[in-house]
C-alpha cells in the first residue's frame, strides 16, 4: 500500500518514505504484514481457562442453523453471547483500571501536596478546590485552603478503595440520571472494587448471564467516568490550574533543527510539568549551548501533550501512531514515556538513530529502554536528570539521518467545561445559556464529542477528519479529546478561522460571534469527563430536557483501539449518549450481544451503541440522531434560523 493511502496527514506520510528509506519498520507497516484475528476481533474467542482456548466463530457467509447456534458453545458450555460479553467487559475493565490507576496517582500527590509534602506542586485553583470539596460535601466554613484541600485529598484517595456508600461525584449528574442508576442497581461503590468484580464475573464458571454481566460492565465503565477519570481530571486542575484557551501549534514540524528536542508520551501529567520547567531552566539552556544546541524543545505525543498545550502551549508533536515516526525524524534526542499507548517498538526504532527511550512510571519499563523512574517526592530532579540525558545525546545526532517534515499546524486549545461556560456567558454571568439557546434557536443544530486514538488498520486522520468535517458543515458542534483531537487540529480545524471555511451557516454565526473554533479541544482522554461536565451543564440550565439522554448530542470513536475507549463509551452510553464506533466491533460474533448493545441497552439508559467505520455514514447516523432529539424537544421547527441581530451580538461579545 501506498504510504498517501495509509494516512491523510502529509507530515507522516514524510515520515513513513523516510522510515522505508532507513530501513524501519513501523506499526502501518506490521498492520499491513498481520491481518486480525477474525475470531479473536469479533469476540469470539474465549481464553479464560487452560480447557481451551475455545474458537467460537459463526458461519461465515450465511446463515447459522439454530442447531449449529447451540453447539457453539465453549468446553464449559459457555455460550457465545456469554463469551462475547465476557470479553466486552473485560476490556471495560483494562480500560476503567488504566484511567483510575492515573487517577490514583494523581490523587496521591494531591494528597502529599496537600499535605505539604511535595513542594513542586501547589493549590493553583482554589476555586475549584472549594467546588470539588462542596461536591463532596466536606465542610468549609472558616477552614483554610490547607485544611479542605487535605479533606479533599483524603477523600478523593478513599474513592478508589472505600467499603461503604457509593462515588461521591455521581451527585454531580442530572437527579434524573442518578435516580436511574439506582434503580439499574449500577452505581459504582467504590473504583477498585468494580474493576476487581467485574476481572471475578468474567471469570471461567462465575456468571454467565449476559445482560447481568453488562450490568457490571455499566457499573465499572461509570466508575471511570464519574469516578476515576473525573477525579484525574479535577484534582490535576485545582494542581495544575484549569486549562483556559490557549494557541499552540501541532505535528512533527514544531521539532527544531538546531535544539535538543525532548518528545513526551503518554499519560500522567505530573512529569510533563517537571520537564516543562527543567527544559526553561537556564542552565540546562546553557548545558545545551554547550553541546552545540540553540536550546531545548519539549514537544509531546498522545494525552501528556494534549496535558502540556493546554497548560502552557506546549507544542503537540503528534497522535499516537506518530510515536514511531517522531524518532525517524532523526532530531529527537529523548522520547519519555510513562503509561498508556506506548509501542514497544520505540527502541528498535531508536536503535537506528541517536534517541534516548526513557521510561520514567514504576508501572511499565520497556526492553532495551534507559529506566529514570519518576520520584513522586523529588520530581524537578528526575525531570533535571531526564533533560540531562537528552542533552548529552544532541552531539551523537547523525545529520545525515535528519528529516524534520515541514507541516505543523496553529491550534487554540484549552476549551474546559468551565471555560465554555465563560465564553459563552460572559465573565460576569457564566453560563451555558447562549449555548443551550443557539440550541434552541437552531444556530447550532446540537454537539458532537467525537474521541479516541488513530489506528493503523484504517487511513490515519482519515476517518476523523471526514467525520468532523461532515458534522460542523452540518452546524454540529464538534468537541474533542485524545489522538483525535490532533487529527483534526493538524487540518486546521481547531483555528478560529475554521469557522468561515468549514462549518455550516449557523454554526459559523455562533463561531464568528463568540471568536471559538468550530471543533473545541478539550483535552487528553481523562478529560472525556469534561464533555460529562458540560453535558450535565446544558441539562442543568435548561430548556433541552431533563437528562442527559434528552439532549441533542452524540458520541463517536471513529479511529478506536484502546480497550480505554470502550471503557468511555460504556460510560457515555450509560450517562444516555448515543455512540458511534469505527474500525470494527468486538461482539459482532454475537448477533444477540450486539444487537442488545445497539438497541436493547438504549431502552434502559438512553443512550446505546452503534458501529459504522464509514465516516460519512457515521456523520449520518450521529445527525439523524441529533435531529431526533430535537423533534422530541419540539425544536425541529426552531431551526429555520434567525440571524444575529447587533443586540445579540453584544450579548454574546460581552465576554
Ligand atoms: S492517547 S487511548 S491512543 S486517544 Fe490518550 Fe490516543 Fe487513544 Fe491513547
Amino acid at each position: 500500500m501506498a504510504n498517501t493511502d495509509r494516512s491523510t496527514d502529509l507530515a507522516t506520510i514524510e515520515m513513513l518514505d523516510k522510515a522505508a528509506a532507513d530501513g524501519v519498520t513501523t506499526a502501518f507497516d506490521r498492520a499491513a504484514a498481520m491481518k486480525p484475528c477474525p475470531i479473536g476481533g469479533e469476540g469470539s474467542c474465549c481464553k479464560l481457562c487452560s480447557m481451551g482456548p475455545c474458537r467460537l466463530p459463526a458461519p461465515r457467509n450465511r446463515a447459522e442453523t439454530a442447531e449449529e447456534r447451540e453447539k457453539r458453545r465453549g468446553i464449559c458450555g459457555a455460550t457465545i453471547e456469554t463469551v462475547a460479553a465476557r470479553n466486552f467487559v473485560r476490556m471495560i475493565a483494562g480500560g476503567t483500571a488504566a484511567h483510575s490507576d492515573h487517577g490514583r496517582a494523581v490523587a496521591q500527590t494531591f494528597l502529599a501536596t496537600a499535605r505539604g509534602e511535595n513542594e513542586n506542586f501547589q493549590i493553583a485553583d482554589e476555586q475549584k478546590l472549594l467546588q470539588v470539596a462542596l461536591d463532596f460535601g466536606i465542610e468549609i466554613g472558616d477552614r483554610s485552603i490547607q485544611e479542605i484541600a487535605i479533606a479533599v485529598g483524603e477523600a478523593a484517595v478513599a474513592e478508589f478503595g472505600k467499603a461503604e456508600g457509593t462515588l461521591r461525584f455521581l451527585q454531580r449528574a442530572p437527579l434524573k440520571r442518578q435516580q436511574l442508576w439506582k434503580e439499574q442497581q449500577v452505581e459504582p461503590r467504590s473504583i477498585d472494587r468494580e474493576v476487581v468484580e467485574a476481572m471475578h464475573r468474567t471469570l471461567m464458571g462465575v456468571d454467565m448471564d449476559y445482560e447481568h454481566l453488562f450490568q457490571q460492565g455499566t457499573r465499572t465503565a461509570l466508575a471511570d467516568g464519574w469516578g476515576g477519570s473525573m477525579l484525574a481530571t479535577e484534582l490535576q486542575d485545582i494542581m495544575l490550574g484549569t486549562p483556559v484557551p490557549i494557541a499552540g501549534k501541532v505535528n512533527l514540524g514544531i521539532l527544531k533543527e538546531d535544539c535538543v528536542n525532548i518528545i513526551v508520551h503518554g499519560h500522567e501529567p505530573l512529569l510533563p510539568e517537571m520537564l516543562v520547567i527543567a527544559s526553561q531552566d537556564q542552565e540546562l539552556i546553557a548545558l545545551a549551548k554547550t553541546k552545540g544546541a540553540a536550546g531545548i524543545n519539549l514537544g509531546g505525543i498522545c494525552c501528556s501533550a494534549n496535558e502540556m498545550l493546554m497548560r502552557h502551549g506546549i507544542p503537540l508533536a503528534g497522535n499516537m501512531l506518530q510515536q514511531e515516526l517522531a524518532v525517524v525524524s532523526g532530531a529527537v534526542e529523548a522520547i519519555v514515556v510513562d503509561v498508556q499507548c506506548v509501542m514497544q517498538s520505540l527502541p528498535k526504532v531508536a536503535e537506528c538513530y541517536h534517541t534516548a527511550v526513557i521510561t520514567t512510571s514504576s508501572r511499565a519499563k520497556i526492553p532495551g529502554a534507559l529506566h529514570l523512574e519518576f520520584d513522586e517526592a523529588h520530581p524537578l530532579e528526575t525531570a533535571v536528570q531526564i533533560v540531562r540525558v537528552a542533552i548529552d545525546r544532541f552531539p551523537e545526532r547523525v545529520q545525515g539521518m535528519v528529516n524534520i517534515p515541514t507541516h505543523s499546524m496553529d491550534l487554540v486549545a484549552g476549551f474546559s467545561h468551565e471555560t465554555i461556560n465563560y465564553l459563552l456567558g460572559g465573565i460576569f454571568r457564566a453560563s451555558y445559556r447562549p449555548l443551550n439557546e443557539n440550541i434552541i434557536n437552531g444556530r447550532i443544530r446540537g454537539v458532537a464529542g467525537v474521541v479516541g486514538c488513530s489506528n493503523p488498520r484504517v487511513k490515519h486522520d482519515d476517518v476523523h477528519a471526514t467525520l468532523v468535517r461532515e458534522l460542523i458543515k452540518n452546524d454540529v458542534l464538534v468537541i474533542q479529546t485524545g489522538c483525535a483531537a490532533m487529527a483534526c487540529a493538524k487540518l486546521g480545524l481547531m483555528t478560529p478561522e475554521a469557522a468561515s471555511l468549514h462549518a455550516g451557516p449557523g454554526l459559523a454565526e455562533v463561531c464568528e460571534a463568540v471568536g471559538i473554533p468550530p471543533v473545541l479541544h478539550m483535552g487528553s482522554c481523562v478529560d472525556n469527563s469534561r464533555i460529562l461536565m458540560a453535558a450535565t451543564a446544558m441539562v442543568k440550565e435548561g430548556g433541552l430536557g431533563d437528562d442527559l439522554s434528552d439532549l441533542p448530542v452524540a458520541g463517536a470513536a471513529p479511529e478506536w483501539m484502546s480497550e480505554k475507549a470502550i471503557a468511555i463509551g460504556q460510560y457515555f452510553v450509560a450517562s444516555g449518549v448515543f455512540t458511534v464506533f469505527g474500525v470494527s466491533w468486538p461482539t459482532l460474533g454475537s448477533e444477540e450481544v450486539t444487537r442488545w448493545l445497539f438497541d436493547g441497552i438504549g431502552g434502559i439508559y438512553g443512550g446505546k451503541w452503534a458501529f459504522e467505520p464509514d465516516p460519512l455514514k457515521m456523520a449520518k447516523l450521529m445527525i439523524d440522531h441529533i435531529d431526533q432529539k430535537r423533534k422530541v424537544l419540539g425544536l425541529d421547527k426552531a431551526r429555520e434560523r434567525v440571524l444575529f441581530d447587533m443586540e445579540m451580538r453584544r450579548e454574546l461579545e460581552a465576554v
